[in-house]
Order: structure tokens, then C-alpha cells, then sequence
């Protein structure tokens, strides 16, 4: 549903901004007390049309260059860039920002790993050492009879070479399946290490450089690759080796997580490693001491947005919200500080906390937002800037002044579905494998796998479009994989509980009945992404579904999206045989040959390709037709159909 801009006189009702009850109440609260967040702001400001189709360039400064998307072929730009040149290297643009996101992330936990197995930093150990030695084998790092110092030191020397390899193929490439790695090879775009694919793709789409459509898009599907096979997995692989690879674990999520009585600390961003040492630091006896002779019961520590995501599928802590609730949860008047560290930290967030008076603490030197208090974080010492926030929130608990109002929301989920878990609850301790999921979907318990990730975008009602898919999903027996803050917006419409099975299917309600799992595993975090592909691989790897991850009845979907990181990741699974379905808007003029290229070539050539629709049973519809389409070729299609909407469903959706 797309939020209509408001006129002068009227303002947009709340309710038309998000299904989420805890932020609606907040933006209301907000409303009476003069505060405006990022969905008044996105109310009143009309996205620039020429913009959302891509059709300008400002590549050079002959231009900008604006072409009409009505008619795409109508004019070319100064230097003759036609629409498609044009929207290809706009969108090429954005797979190398986000890929760089994703990579920079991914380089910064192999500094940490390199630092702490060379004893230079005590804070953080190996906590992994199966795990470390489960990754060193994929790549053919010998472990037996070897100490974990010397695994782990070829294991950092090794995945290095994701970031600065110039020539050859990143150390991931080994557990790609054998048929989908040729057709890259075929292709010629087996990344390199993500510093020369990012900075080839940079030169490529300077202007008079690249301008055929679709050669740039073999440089984007090699940037992302680096990212999805390379940065993305090394970042999740050594958090998992130096804070645990997640399992099941019972959480808490919503804004009722706030406890007034106690010291509120939120922490929002991606990188795991800070909110580790902070986890660290709300367990120092002295400053729990502080809190309680300020005045308070204890220490709250909550997560948002990917912070949230990663470290709440491994320690169980709580998540206060998703990305578009990260302004209105300043606004109970609750949080004594809000620590971030990189990606998707609106600059919005520092006039909220200045409203509030609750301290908003950057921590990386890569972000840095003008009116917010800087604590540098480092990995050598990094007790130093997690206590000095916890004294913060301590002093700032002191001396409230703000009105507190707490949304009583409060839903329960099971979260930390890992591949590694994936496979041992499939399979038990003995015979892990992902033989019995590939059984359920020969047989059809199981339709096939969904992948449902990404963002909120207040170009949407919050939230709305992630359930009503996810729900229409799981009743046509579809299994759903969940990372970023679309896990969170399922986990708060109660849908990641073992309970949530009744809302399934027949053939999927009887398999998470019979395992006592929900129909929807939350895996992580935007980075975790990369847990969906080896899920993927090993599903071709165990066999009967075809013999490259573009035969398997699988599909994936953002349908919130609203970064550059999404359409990175887009790409990865697309370029990886996936069908992946964007929901919001999509930056390519229809009609044009950069969008055939993109919605249908690419399946020609072996990979998936990208799809787009704004209403979830619309995107429903999509996915489930080519799940459908893959178990045809499979010879898997006996017996399935789709469920049809019933008149209720069609009531629910039009009173929505
Ligand atoms: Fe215009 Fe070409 Fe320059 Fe782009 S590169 S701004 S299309 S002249
Ligand atoms: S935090 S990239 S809003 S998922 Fe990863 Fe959420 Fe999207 Fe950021």
C-alpha cells in the first residue's frame, strides 16, 4: 500500500504509515509533542520521478542529463548515453555502494580475527573452534592434527584475499555448486577480491567508459558476487567463529522491551562487535552499582534494525524495533542512550534525541553525524567506549525530563536458525543433512523455499507488505527464510513461533509440527544473507533438485527495500540462479532493453532474474508461480496447487 503525499491541510492518518501499533503510537505521541520523523518527512516530500526511473545522469558536467522515461528512446544525453547506458550504470553504482558497505563490514571482522589470533586483542577469543574448523575445510585449509592458532592463522591469510585478490577467484568460490560455478566462468565473472571489483566497476561507469547495457551488467553481477560469496560470507563466517554461531533461541521484540525503571540503551547499526563489548559492559558490577544508586532497577540493553538482528540470534537480547521505528522509539522518552555504529542511521535520529535529550553516541569513525556526541570504538580497548555510554545513559537516567511513554507491545519469538541448525534439526546430531528438506519438497510437503529480507521504507504502510507475503507464502507451503529487519516485522505480527504453523499450509504445517519448528526461521542479519546461499548450496549439494541453484524451486524478495545494500544483494542472488522479487519501486524504465535485460535475458543465460510488484499478494503470486515453474522441470508437479484467495482474504486486504 503507497503512502499518498498529504495537502496542505490535511495530515496523513498514522494508520496509513504502518501496521506496527508500538510505532504508530510513538509517531502520534511525536505528533502532539512537535516532533517529525522520516514518514511525515517522506509525506511531504514527493520521490523525484526522473530519479525513481534512473533516467538522469550525473555522471560528468556536460550534464545532469535528463532523459523522459515516457519516452525512453526519445533523446540521449550530452555525450549520446542512451537510457539504457544511463540506467545501467545507475544501478551498477548502487551494487558497488552497497557491495562496498557489505565488504568494508566483512574486512573489519577479518582485522579483528587476524588481531585477536595473533594475541594482540584479549577482549574478543575464538569461541567457534568447530566452526573455524568447518570453514577452513570448505576452502582446503588442512585442520587435522593442526592447533586452532595455526587453522585460524592460514584461515585469515586465506580470506584476505576476499578483499585484495587482483587476479583469480575469492576463496568462497570453492562452495559454489560445480554447475553454478561454470556458468559464471562461462560468463567471466568470478569475482576477484571486492576492492578491484568495486574499484572496475567505479572506472567502468565513469563517463565514456562502459556503455553497453549489458557488459556493465556482468561487472555488477561479479561486484555483488564479491559481496554475496565474499564479503558478506567472510563477515558472517568469522562473527559466528568469534561470538557462536546462533541457534534457537526465545526472544523478545517490540518497544515493550523498554523497561522505565530501568537504564535504556539501544544499540542500532551492523557491525556485531560493539554491541558485544557492550553486552560486556551492562554485566560490570560497578556500573550496574551506578545505574541502581542513580536510581534505576538495572540495565536495559536492547537491539534495532541489523545490530538487533545479529546479536539477538545469538545471545537472546532483546530488539526494540526495525529500521522505520528507530526515530519513534526516541520518542517514548525511555532511551538513556542510542549507540550507533554504521549503515542506515538516519541523520533524523540527532533532532529526535535532542527533543528527548537522550544522547546519541556514534562509535566509528566512518560515521559520524553532525550534532551527535562521538565515543570512538575500538577493537584494542573496547570496554572503553561501551562503559563510557553505559555512564552516559546512567547520567542522562538521572536527569530525565522527557514524558515516558512505553507501548505495552511486547511479541515472542524463536529466532537463530542457522544453516549449521538447519541441518542438525533436519537431521539430528549424527546424520545432519538437508536430505529431509529436500525429501518434503520432492514429495510437496514443502512447495519450496522463499527468502524474504530487507528493509522498511516509509514509502510503504510499515511492515504490511513483509506479513501479508510471508502469510500468503506459508499457506501455499512455502518455507520462509528471514534476515534483517523483515525478521523483525514477522517476529512482531507473532509469526516466528513454532504456533505460527497453524497459518501454513497442510503438507508445511504437518513438517514444522512434526520438527516443532515455525514456519518462518530468522537467521540474522542484511550480512546473513549469505547463510541463504550455502542453505542453497547445500540444498543442490544433497541432491534430487536439480544440479545448479538455479533449478531449485526456490525464490527471494525484498519488499520494503530502500538501500543501495538491498539491490547489491539483489543482484548476488540473482547472478547466483535465484528469482528475486523487489516490491517499493524499481530504478529501470519498462519497455527499455536494460529492464528486458534484467527481467528476462539473464534466466536465458543460466542465472535468475529480477522481478517487481508493490502488492504482496501480487509478489505472492510471482514467486509462487515460479516455484511452481522450477518443480515442472524438476518433475515435481504433481498434485500442487495454489491456494486461491477465499472472499475474506480479498475483505481483509481491501479494509487494509
Ligand atoms: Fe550527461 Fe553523458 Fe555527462 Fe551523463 S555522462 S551527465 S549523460 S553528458
Ligand atoms: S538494517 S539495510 S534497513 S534490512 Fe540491515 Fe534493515 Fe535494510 Fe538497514
Amino acid at each position: 500500500m503507497e503512502i499518498k503525499k498529504k495537502t496542505e491541510k490535511e495530515e496523513v492518518p498514522v494508520k496509513d504509515f504502518t501496521t506496527c501499533d508500538a510505532t504508530a503510537q510513538m509517531i502520534t505521541k511525536g505528533r502532539r509533542e512537535g516532533v517529525e520523523t522520516a514518514f511525515d518527512r517522506a509525506a511531504n516530500m514527493k520521490a523525484c520521478p526522473i530519479g525513481a526511473d534512473s533516467a538522469c545522469c550525473k555522471h560528468c558536467f556536460m550534464g545532469p542529463c535528463r532523459l523522459n522515461s515516457k519516452d525512453p528512446y526519445g533523446k540521449v544525453g550530452v555525450c549520446g548515453a542512451t537510457i539504457d547506458t544511463i540506467m545501467a550504470r545507475n544501478f551498477a553504482r548502487a551494487i558497488a555502494s552497497g557491495g562496498a558497505a557489505h565488504t568494508d563490514h566483512g574486512m573489519g571482522m577479518v582485522d579483528l580475527f587476524r588481531e585477536v589470533v595473533n594475541g594482540k586483542i584479549k577482549d574478543y577469543e575464538i569461541k567457534d573452534v568447530q566452526k573455524l574448523e568447518a570453514v577452513a575445510q570448505s576452502i582446503g585449509i588442512e585442520t587435522e592434527g593442526r592447533s586452532v592458532k595455526e587453522i585460524a592463522t592460514d584461515l585469515y591469510k586465506e580470506l584476505e584475499r576476499t578483499y585484495t585478490q587482483v587476479e583469480g577467484e575469492i576463496p568462497f568460490a570453492k562452495r559454489v555448486p560445480p554447475k553454478t560455478l561454470e556458468n559464471w566462468r562461462k560468463h567471466g565473472i568470478v569475482p576477484r577480491g571486492a576492492m578491484r571489483e568495486i574499484m572496475e566497476m567505479m572506472h567502468r561507469t565513469h563517463m565514456g567508459v562502459d556503455q553497453d547495457y549489458a557488459n556493465i551488467t556482468k561487472q555488477c553481477s561479479r561486484t555483488a558476487l564479491a559481496d554475496g560469496w565474499g564479503g558478506s560470507m567472510v563477515a558472517t563466517e568469522i562473527s559466528d567463529i568469534l561470538f557462536g554461531t546462533p541457534s534457537p533461541i526465545s526472544i523478545e521484540v517490540n518497544m515493550g522491551v523498554l523497561k522505565e525503571d530501568h537504564v535504556n540503551i539501544i544499540i542500532h547499526g551492523h557491525e556485531p562487535n560493539m554491541f558485544e563489548s557492550m553486552i560486556a559492559s551492562v554485566h560490570e558490577r560497578t556500573l550496574i552499582e551506578a545505574a541502581k544508586a542513580a536510581g534505576a532497577k538495572g540495565i536495559n540493553l536492547a537491539g534495532m534494525c541489523c545490530s538487533g538482528a545479529e546479536v539477538l540470534v545469538r545471545h537472546g537480547i532483546p530488539h526494540a524495533g526495525n529500521f522505520m521505528s528507530t526515530e519513534a522509539v526516541l520518542i517514548t522518552g525511555a532511551v538513556d542512550a542510542m549507540a550507533v555504529d554504521v549503515q542506515c542511521i538516519k541523520q533524523g535520529l540527532v533532532k529526535v534525541a535532542e527533543c528527548y535529550n537522550t544522547p546519541l553516541i556514534t562509535t566509528n569513525p566512518r560515521c559520524r553525524i553532525e550534532g551527535a556526541t562521538h565515543v570512538e570504538f575500538n577493537d584494542h580497548d573496547p570496554k572503553a567506549c561501551t562503559d563510557e555510554i553505559v555512564i552516559k545513559a546512567i547520567t542522562r537516567f538521572k536527569n530525565r525530563k522527557a514524558k515516558i511513554e512505553i507501548p505495552k507491545n511486547v511479541n515472542v519469538g524463536v529466532h537463530g536458525f542457522s544453516h549449521e541448525y538447519i541441518n542438525y534439526m533436519l537431521g539430528g546430531t549424527f546424520r545432519g543433512s538437508y536430505t529431509p528438506l529436500n525429501d518434503n519438497i520432492i514429495n510437496g510437503r514443502i512447495r519450496g523455499v522463499a527468502g524474504v529480507v530487507g528493509c522498511t521504507n516509509p514509502r510503504v504502510k510499515q511492515d504490511w507488505v513483509h506479513v501479508e507475503l510471508v502469510k500468503e507464502l506459508i499457506k501455499n507451503d512455502v518455507l520462509v527464510l528471514q534476515t534483517g529487519c523483515s525478521q523483525i516485522a514477522l517476529a512482531k505480527a507473532g509469526l516466528t513461533t513454532p504456533e505460527a504453523a497453524h497459518l501454513a499450509g497442510p503438507g508445511l504445517k504437518e513438517v514444522c509440527e512434526t520438527v516443532g519448528m515455525p514456519p518462518v526461521l530468522g537467521i540474522g542479519s542484511c550480512v546473513d544473507n549469505s547463510r541463504i546461499l550455502i542453505a542453497a548450496s547445500e540444498m543442490v549439494r544433497t541432491g534430487g533438485l536439480g544440479d545448479s541453484i538455479a533449478d531449485l524451486p526456490v525464490a527471494g524478495c525484498a519488499p520494503e527495500y530502500m538501500s543501495e545494500k538491498a539491490i547489491c544483494i539483489g543482484q548476488y542472488f540473482v547472478a547466483s540462479g535465484v528469482y528475486t522479487v523487489f516490491g517499493v519501486t524499481f530504478p529501470i524504465v519498462e519497455g527499455t532493453k536494460f529492464h528486458k535485460h534484467l527481467f528476462e535475458e539473464l534466466e536465458t543465460m543460466g542465472f535468475g532474474k529480477w522481478g517487481f510488484a508493490v502488492d504482496p499478494h501480487e509478489i505472492a503470486r510471482l514467486m509462487i508461480n515460479h516455484i511452481d515453474k522450477k518443480r515442472k522441470a524438476l518433475g515435481l508437479d504433481k498434485g500442487r496447487e495454489r491456494v486461491l484467495m477465499d472472499m475474506q482474504d480479498r475483505r481483509a486486504i481491501d479494509a487494509a
